[in-house]
């Protein structure tokens, strides 16, 4: 049976849309569940709320209500929560690592160093009013947030690289964020979250929806302390245990039931707060003056999409002089199953310097305004576009000359040779010769 244009009547928008009513559609149970745990939470804790933002031009107005999620203190101050061994900051390894299974939050005291918190805190509020000058600034309802620091600062990028010279803290966080996300994890974001007086608390959310009954987290949070948070200031909100709270309710089938009240965190400055994505949080309400800065830098597994794009944002320059942990980080490392650019990348493993899963280089081309794509060839073709320079060629030229693989089948012809030097200094992974397109 034909219908117009004789495409058959089956593939219809309308007789496909007749046919696919909820109750028809497969894994319709799955995709439901996922509204859950936060519906039931927000059912059986009626406490917790969504704040209407201020209206524009009432700065500081909005409905304080008593006995809201919002209206707590610091844990050693909750008469639910002060005897119950919260999280104190700490330099214990062991201890950081007991906490965050608990509690789903450890303090890492003193990780950045006094001399960048006040590079960062600088930077951030001049930033901040440079944003507002220019008509740029990106409200929130607590206040402002500087989205993409790597690109409005050199301290920024080494923040998020843990480079020693900021994060001093650097090799306790790190083993700290692969046990909890094992190897190859990424940055999906530097956001610095600034609330200031009168604005609004946040939302309780999970950064982490996905995989809602995971024990081990895909995504954690590093909310670094830049000025001393606490309960004036809007210290971030949390409900400490919520990051097992949520997954044990999921796994068992059942609603969530009534959690423990909130607690804002209180941390110096310096302090570094790695959170569970699983863990209930949001910013807390700032009743001071004074802004409060925390610095946002969550960390991901490395499938995961990131929250900036990183792959268009970046600025040429600060590219250009990443160093390979940081362009790891934000994800130009090719994993196979990841950010592969037109093929070069299959065979990556998604390491830091990896040339076989490097993709910066198609970027600094585009930049330049000579990334040559391939486009339709055929043999037909004209010599000339046979033999063009395409980008890939000397992508994959640069690999295959410091004995990394490349995708199978790809003629470099004379482009990318190796230098004596480079040849003298080869790389020590062993060549990866096998395309494979399973491999996350
Ligand atoms: O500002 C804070 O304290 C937390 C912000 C946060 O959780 C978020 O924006 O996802
Ligand atoms: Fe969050």
């Amino acid at each position: 049976m034909a219908s117009s244009g004789g495409v058959p009547a089956e593939f219809s928008p309308d007789r496909v849309a007749a046919r696919s009513a909820p109750e028809a559609q497969m894994y319709r149970e799955e995709h439901e569940a996922l509204a859950e745990p936060m519906r039931s939470f927000l059912e059986s804790n009626p406490e917790v709320y969504f704040v209407p933002p201020q209206r524009k031009g009432e700065p500081g107005r909005w409905e304080f209500v008593p006995g809201s999620y919002y209206d707590t203190t610091v844990g050693d101050r909750h008469p639910h929560w002060k005897d119950r061994g919260l999280p104190q900051p700490s330099r214990d390894i062991g201890q950081l690592r007991a906490d965050f299974v608990q509690w789903g939050f450890c303090k890492v005291a003193d990780a950045i160093r006094p001399e960048a918190v006040e590079t960062i805190r600088t930077r951030v509020l001049e930033q901040a009013e440079g944003e507002r000058l220019a008509g740029i600034r990106q409200k929130t309802p607590s206040g402002q947030n500087i989205n993409c620091c790597v690109n409005k600062g050199e301290v920024f990028a080494k923040l998020i690289e843990q480079h020693p010279d900021v994060v001093q803290g650097h090799a306790v966080v790190e083993q700290l964020v692969t046990e909890a996300l094992g190897p190859g994890w990424i940055c999906t974001s530097l956001i610095a979250a600034i609330s200031n007086e009168g604005g609004v608390p946040q939302a309780l959310h999970q950064d982490q929806g996905m995989w809602s009954d995971s024990r081990a987290p895909q995504s954690v949070n590093i909310l670094s302390a830049i000025t001393p948070i606490d309960e004036t200031n809007g210290g971030t909100l949390v409900i400490p245990g919520s990051h097992r709270m949520l997954p044990d309710a999921v796994r068992r089938g059942e609603p969530v039931g009534k959690l423990p009240p909130c607690i804002n965190i209180d941390a110096p400055a310096g302090c570094m707060v790695i959170t569970h994505g699983h863990l209930l949080h949001g910013t807390g309400h700032n009743i001071s003056s004074a802004p409060r800065i925390v610095m946002l830098n969550g960390m991901q597994k490395p499938y995961m999409r990131q929250q900036e794009n990183w792959m268009l944002s970046v600025r040429p320059e600060v590219l250009k002089s990443a160093s390979p942990k940081l362009l790891h980080r934000m994800g130009y490392q090719a994993t196979t199953g990841g950010a592969t650019n037109e093929g070069h990348g299959f065979g990556a493993q998604g390491k830091e310097g990896e040339l076989a899963g490097a993709v910066v280089d198609f970027r600094i081309a585009a930049d330049e305004g000579r990334y040559l794509r391939v486009g339709e060839l055929s043999p037909d073709s004209p010599p000339e576009l046979l033999s063009a320079p395409y980008t890939l060629r000397e992508v994959v030229g640069k690999a295959r000359a410091w004995g990394q693989s490349a995708p199978v089948g790809i003629g470099v012809g004379g482009i990318g040779k190796a230098s004596a030097k480079e040849k003298a200094s080869e790389q020590k992974e062993p060549p990866l010769e096998t395309q494979c397109s399973s491999k996350l």
